[in-house]
């Protein structure tokens, strides 16, 4: 008989969801939990060979862990807000609910080819009110413990769109759209407090208690940014005379105070209080104004570009005194020190600053040779302080769009900011908005839902209309799960406490930041006030990143170059079975490669050498070896080298045909089935046991060492005793005479004599 995989995989995915196969307990007797976790997708309407990527080997895995005995849950669902739906029902008028419904029905579909043993029943979507009413819920607890607040932040204003940016639109400091001038614009905004003490410090020193890549974990540090450095307070005075008593001071943030002899000129940022506070004795006003202009126009990033050259003016009528030599020195403003960072203002050494020195040569400032000095020595004589200082700043989830949560806010003219009541989740998001961008936030264009009364007092009140940041809901995403259809709490209690924290997470390493930074920020917030109760504080225990996979050119797949896979047609052509083995098997999982069109067929013959393969018992030691190195290249996910070992297998004619079909099923789970030819599902059998007595090889060579040299070999059995070893030498006529003193004996190896 053919094998035909569209009917096979047709046939068991049908199969298995009407039997509820993959639906999952929250307990299950005589089984330990494994919470299995793959990052959601993002709905985008079509389901790429990336996302298989993803999935498919993971699925692998889960299966494997469900085979070893495992109860496990592995969940599927959709992150379904954001900016993409919007713009494009911007061009062609779909309105983003409808568009999203309906990619997310299309990727359900495509997901349930890939054969995985994802429990369809707990799916969430995070635009469904019954999902973000939580997501709104949580804010109001972030709110409650003054960990969420408003304040002025800088926003990406477009002049000739007359509208606010996301990141993402704008390109080159260019808008996307007009390709016009962005500028900064401070609007109000809310912000989640990730930087507040109660985290900021667990947010690093606890990722070493996870199992994480190395690399991940580093570059979150890196992200966070803590350094430790002084505070260092600087007189200033007017320049020329010293003033006695006149003199304001400001503090600068170094990591070096051992080098404040080489100090020679000070740089604020255009920012600086320092600025607005001495306006009086600054001579050249206009110069430095002109220069605060020019840099508000620039983002972060462009201020710090390490590539561009620096640009500053001197603040003239004033100076600065080195409190370690008593020295005068000048003042700059210069946007490359930034405002939010340590004081916004900084000791400029030169000598041992590349920044500094770029910046003394281009303005002829003078360069001094530094003695370095004992930076305890030198601290403790300023009266300064160690402290403290992050790159990270709060979380800022304010968006001045249409497609994402509400944010639960009401402000009224007599009561101010008033939080939605709890009772009054969800605040739904209407449909009859228009959702083109003006420059305001498209809510507030909502009659009914943007003017409102007052929960509070009644009076005529205005609804918040910004939406919040899609990272918001993916941060809470993975405790849905576990309760999905709850009305009355974001997850039961028990049920958290049942399954967190996740014992595997698997997905794509564009994630190392965001994503995991705020879901461990979530889950120490809800530890920490006690709405949930798990061992631990944090929501991924281990982690994995799937490579990328490029196109067969080599290139990032994209629909311009014409390199894109589309899994669809391959799985319509070689079926799932074969897709999945191929993306195990075509590089190492954590790294990725190419997609070699010519390969899979290499895997689609496996599989049909497999379906032709005699049923037979054995019960030899290739068999035992083959589940030994099997089991445990499964367990650390190279999944390359577990297809390699079983096509050996295979080849051997040897194979123990039951056991070679339980190795396969975690890979090919429709195939094995259907060879399977039993009334239980084979996705219900245990993951073969090997013997190890029966891996070793039977006759072994011992080596026999005197003093540690060696001085002979013999041939045994494997299992031989130390006595016996013994027994034999003495009667070998080379060691007859031998007086041993002592003897080491390794089982299996060697044996080494004292003598
Ligand atoms: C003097 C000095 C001498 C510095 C030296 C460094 C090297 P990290 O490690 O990133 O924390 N700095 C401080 N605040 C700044 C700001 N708001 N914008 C730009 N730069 C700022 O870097 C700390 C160092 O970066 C500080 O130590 C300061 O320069 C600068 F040989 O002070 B240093
Ligand atoms: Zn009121």
């Amino acid at each position: 008989m053919k094998y035909n995989h569209q009917k096979i995989e047709q046939k068991w995915q049908k199969k298995w969801e009407e039997q509820k196969l993959y639906q999952v307990k929250d307990s299950a007797k005589g089984k330990k939990n494994f919470y299995h976790l793959v990052m959601f997708p993002y709905v985008s309407g079509n389901l790429h060979v990336g996302h298989w990527y993803n999935f498919a080997p993971a699925d692998v895995f889960a299966r494997l862990k469900r085979m070893q005995g495992y109860n496990v849950l592995s969940p599927i669902g959709f992150d379904a807000f954001g900016l993409p739906a919007e713009n494009a029902a911007i061009k062609d008028g779909i309105h983003p609910k409808k568009r999203t419904a309906k990619n997310i029905d299309r990727m359900r579909k495509q997901l349930k080819t890939i054969g995985t043993i994802y429990d369809w029943s707990r799916e969430v979507n995070t635009s469904d009110p019954k999902y973000y009413k939580w997501t709104q819920w949580l804010f109001l607890q972030f709110y409650k413990h003054s960990l969420a607040y408003k304040k002025k932040a800088p926003a990406n204003w477009c002049i000739s769109c007359k509208t606010i940016l996301a990141n993402e639109q704008v390109v080159d400091g260019k808008c996307e759209r007009c390709n016009g001038e962005i500028i900064r614009k401070e609007i109000d905004q809310w912000l989640l407090k990730i930087t507040d003490k109660q985290f900021i410090d667990r947010l690093i020193d606890d990722l070493d208690k996870l199992d994480w890549p190395e690399k991940t974990k580093i570059m979150q540090k890196n992200w966070i940014g803590r350094s430790l450095g002084a505070e260092i307070k600087f007189r200033t005075c007017l320049a020329g005379r010293r003033v006695k008593n006149s003199v304001k001071t400001f503090k600068v943030f170094t990591t070096r105070p051992d080098t404040i002899f080489g100090a020679t000129y000070m740089v604020v940022c255009p920012e600086h209080e320092i600025i607005s506070n001495q306006l009086s004795v600054i001579s050249n006003q206009k110069e430095v104004f002109d220069y605060i202009k020019k840099s508000q126009k620039k983002s972060d990033l462009q201020r710090t570009d390490l590539a561009k050259e620096k640009t500053g003016v001197e603040i003239k009528g004033i100076k600065a005194v080195n409190p370690a030599n008593q020295e005068e020195i000048p003042i700059w403003v210069a946007d490359y020190v930034l405002p939010h960072y340590g004081t916004g203002a900084i000791m400029a050494v030169p000598d041992c600053d590349e920044r500094d020195r770029e910046f003394a040569e281009k303005y002829y400032l003078v360069i001094k040779k530094t003695k370095l000095v004992d930076s305890e020595k030198i601290i403790r004589k300023l009266g300064a302080k160690w402290v403290k200082n992050y790159k990270l700043r709060d979380w800022l989830i304010s968006r001045q769009r249409y497609w994402g949560v509400p944010i639960p806010i009401i402000y009224c003219d007599k009561c101010g900011e008033v939080a939605v009541p709890e009772k009054d989740l969800p605040v739904e998001l209407p449909d009859d908005v228009d959702f083109r961008p003006t420059g305001e936030s498209p809510l507030e264009r909502s009659e009914e839902f943007h003017n409102i009364r007052c929960p509070k007092c009644g009076t005529k009140a205005r609804r918040e209309s910004d939406t919040m940041d899609t990272f918001v809901c993916s941060s809470w995403y993975y405790f849905r799960y576990l309760d999905s259809q709850n009305n009355k709490e974001f997850a039961n209690k028990p049920k958290i406490k049942n399954w967190m924290p996740v014992s595997m997470y698997v997905g794509g390493a564009e994630h190392t930041v965001l994503h995991l930074l705020y879901s461990r920020f979530f889950t120490k917030f809800l530890k920490d006030f006690g709405y949930i109760d798990i061992k631990g504080d944090e929501p991924f225990k281990a982690l994995r990143h799937q490579g990328m996979i490029l196109g067969p050119d080599g290139q990032k797949m994209s629909k311009s170059k014409g390199n894109v896979i589309d899994p669809d047609e391959i799985v319509e052509k070689y079926g799932a079975d074969t897709l999945r083995m191929h993306l195990c098997f075509m590089a190492q999982y954590d790294q990725g490669g190419h997609w070699n069109p010519n390969a899979i067929i290499g895997m689609r013959r496996l599989l049909e050498k497999i379906w032709r393969s005699k049923p037979q018992k054995k019960d030899n030691q290739i068999t035992h070896k083959t589940i030994k190195k099997i089991t445990e290249d499964l367990d650390n996910m190279k999944f390359n080298t577990a297809i390699a070992c079983l096509m050996e297998y295979v080849n051997s004619k040897e194979y123990d045909y039951e056991t070679l079909l339980k190795l396969l099923a975690p890979f090919a789970p429709h195939i094995t089935e259907e060879l399977w030819h039993k009334k239980t599902s084979i996705h219900l059998e245990q993951w073969p046991k090997y013997d190890s007595r029966k891996i070793k090889d039977s006759e072994i060579e011992l080596v026999i060492q005197i003093n540690g040299k060696l001085r002979g070999k013999i041939r045994t059995k494997s299992d031989i005793r130390e006595k016996q070893v013994l027994k034999t030498i003495k009667n070998l006529p080379k060691f007859k005479d031998l007086k041993i003193k002592k003897a080491i004996f390794v089982p299996g190896r060697l044996i080494n004599l004292v003598v």
